[in-house]
């Protein structure tokens, strides 16, 4: 059985890439990730108006700098635009995310947890377990960016510095796989080195790491897994922490 000993396998082990920033190869079960699957569908469909309000914010490509981005964002908890987190969306009729879920939000401290046990992530928080486990239950993300990658989507290389938290940003994927360009805090030059985001890969951002820039040059054809039933394009879901007051959300 030579499968069972690929060297494929060795590699794929949990990985602090840079100080803070850890890699979980196959960090989800497919039943998560068939399950995220289709809470994705979901969260792209606007609720119709009650009391004046309607929910959920379609699916767009933001403008930035007055390019338009090739993935297709949502989101939960805020709505993200012109670099900035807002209760709503004034471009959908004035339409508000639906809530964070507790179980993303759970989700969100087993991903802490699973990435900065001591022995993968020695470096940086550096905390022993009580400390760890206490960390790890003060995170509570209050926003997911979701982003979809059509086979051509890519986005540039950018810092994440619109939350006034530094707590970590826990990142999972599904569908295909995304390269994923880890580079430095200074600018978007190199060094980088690249790592392979598949479907199920959970990566995390914080401390040293958290104002890295990073990119995705490009996401690679048929590598979405067939038991997923998602077989063109990636989602990427990103939790994180504004340190904004909910006021009105
Ligand atoms: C993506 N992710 O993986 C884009 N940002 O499609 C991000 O931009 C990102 O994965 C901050 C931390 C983790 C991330
Ligand atoms: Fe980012």
């Amino acid at each position: 059985m030579p499968a069972l000993f690929s060297d494929a396998d060795l590699v794929r082990q949990p990985r602090e890439i840079y100080p803070g920033c850890v890699h979980v190869p196959g960090w989800l079960s497919m039943n998560q990730q068939r399950f995220l699957v289709g809470e994705f569908f979901r969260w792209g469909q606007t609720t119709p108006e009650r009391e004046g309000i309607s929910r959920g914010i379609p699916p767009h490509s933001p403008e930035i700098y007055g390019k338009k981005m090739s993935v297709r964002l949502t989101s939960l908890g805020w709505h993200w635009s012109d670099y900035a987190y807002r209760n709503d969306a004034p471009e959908f009729g004035g339409a508000q995310p639906f809530a964070v879920p507790d179980w993303l939000q759970r989700m969100g401290r087993q991903a802490l947890d699973a990435a900065y046990q001591p022995s993968t992530a020695p470096s940086w928080p550096a905390f022993d377990g009580p400390q760890h486990a206490e960390w790890v239950s003060s995170y509570c993300p209050d926003v997911a960016l979701i982003n979809y990658y059509a086979p051509h989507a890519s986005m540039g290389m950018h810092q994440d510095k619109d939350e006034r938290s530094s707590m970590p940003i826990v990142s999972v994927s599904m569908g295909n796989t995304g390269v994923f360009r880890a580079g430095n805090s200074e600018n978007k030059n190199m060094p980088f080195e690249d790592i392979l985001l598949a479907s199920g890969d959970l990566i995390v951002f914080g401390g040293p790491s958290r104002f890295m820039y990073h990119g995705v040059p490009k996401i690679l054809p048929d590598t979405s897994p067939a038991e997923l039933n998602f077989p063109e394009g990636r989602i990427n879901i990103t939790l994180r922490q504004t340190g904004l007051s909910p006021a009105g959300n």
